[in-house]
């Protein structure tokens, strides 16, 4: 497990490693790797033959930059962004681009809504059931989506019914976005976020498979990045996907568990609250 972990964790920048900048645009050898021998789909008019494809979901809590994140993946602007109270993305959107040598495939989501109406896992996660529909037999990868200054109870909500699929974690890979907000000249900033008690939770869940992403650059390195990392993971599932089996009863139950148990603690919130208003 620990050997796993070390393989995948994002430690710098292994694919930058392996490319020699001056050819960077021309795509080094990197490019060539054809890791689980699984070609594009032939019923895409579009998609190039013979050229690896991955698909993948972004998710996240809304306001986080799911849907920059997206566009930064896919390298142009064709997912809708912006900050509004109920959030910019309502419906799921599927994009495909053929970039470095590889089909990319990506749905952009209206993220992790808690709403303790909702009580099964495709009432709780209907952009992750609908990804399915959209480029199926589903996603390889699920893109958890995480602003640099964003680590709340939302937060906590949002990995706790993550948790409740099985098997699920195999598949995630974490962006955090908005690192251009970092002090340009703070050191160790990574080694701080690897460290981050408030993080522990998340970082542990996703097998600390982390790529940091500026959604207001638009550098192609931090994609690179990305599908290093992306590579790594579909080779070890052995191309498996997020798949409807995931959407089990047992998924159900879990989820159900976790909901009780959301809203005890809420009630214990508000208890305290008036205790203390009436002491007062
Ligand atoms: N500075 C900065 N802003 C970002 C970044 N990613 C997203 N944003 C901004 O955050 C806001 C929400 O982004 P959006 O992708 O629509 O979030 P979503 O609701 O999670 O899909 C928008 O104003 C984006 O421009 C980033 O990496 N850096
Ligand atoms: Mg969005």
């Amino acid at each position: 497990m620990h050997h796993e972990t070390c393989v995948l964790m994002f430690s710098g920048n292994e694919i930058a490693e392996k490319i020699d900048p001056s050819t960077a645009d021309k795509f080094g050898d990197w490019t060539k790797i054809k890791p689980h021998g699984e070609s594009s789909s032939s019923s895409d008019n579009n998609t190039p033959q013979d050229l690896n494809e991955y698909r993948m979901v972004v998710f996240g809590l809304p306001s986080s930059g799911v849907s920059s994140t997206a566009n930064t993946i896919v390298g142009e602007k064709l997912f809708q962004e912006g900050v509004t109270f109920d959030g910019t993305t309502k419906k799921c959107q599927m994009e495909s681009r053929t970039r470095f040598n590889y089909v990319l495939k990506v749905v952009d989501t209206p993220g992790f809504v808690f709403d303790k109406k909702m009580r099964t896992a495709e009432e709780l996660f209907p952009g992750l059931k609908k990804s399915i529909m959209l480029f199926p037999p589903g996603p390889h990868i699920v893109l958890v989506v995480l602003p640099l200054d964003r680590t709340n109870e939302d937060l906590h909500d949002m990995i706790h019914c993550l948790k409740c699929f099985e098997n699920l974690s195999r598949h995630v890979v974490v962006i955090l976005t908005k690192i251009d907000k970092i002090e340009k000249d703070r050191a160790g900033w990574k080694q701080e976020i690897f460290e981050s008690e408030n993080l522990s939770e998340l970082l542990e869940f996703c097998g600390k498979r982390v790529v940091f992403f500026d959604n207001t650059s638009n550098s192609e390195q931090q994609v690179k990045e990305l599908l290093d990392v992306v590579i790594k993971v579909v080779e070890r599932n052995m191309s498996e996907c997020f798949n409807t089996d995931y959407f089990s009863k047992k998924t159900n139950k879990k989820l159900e568990l976790v909901l009780q148990d959301h809203e005890k603690n809420r009630k214990s919130v508000y208890e305290r609250i008036q205790n203390f208003v009436n002491w007062k």
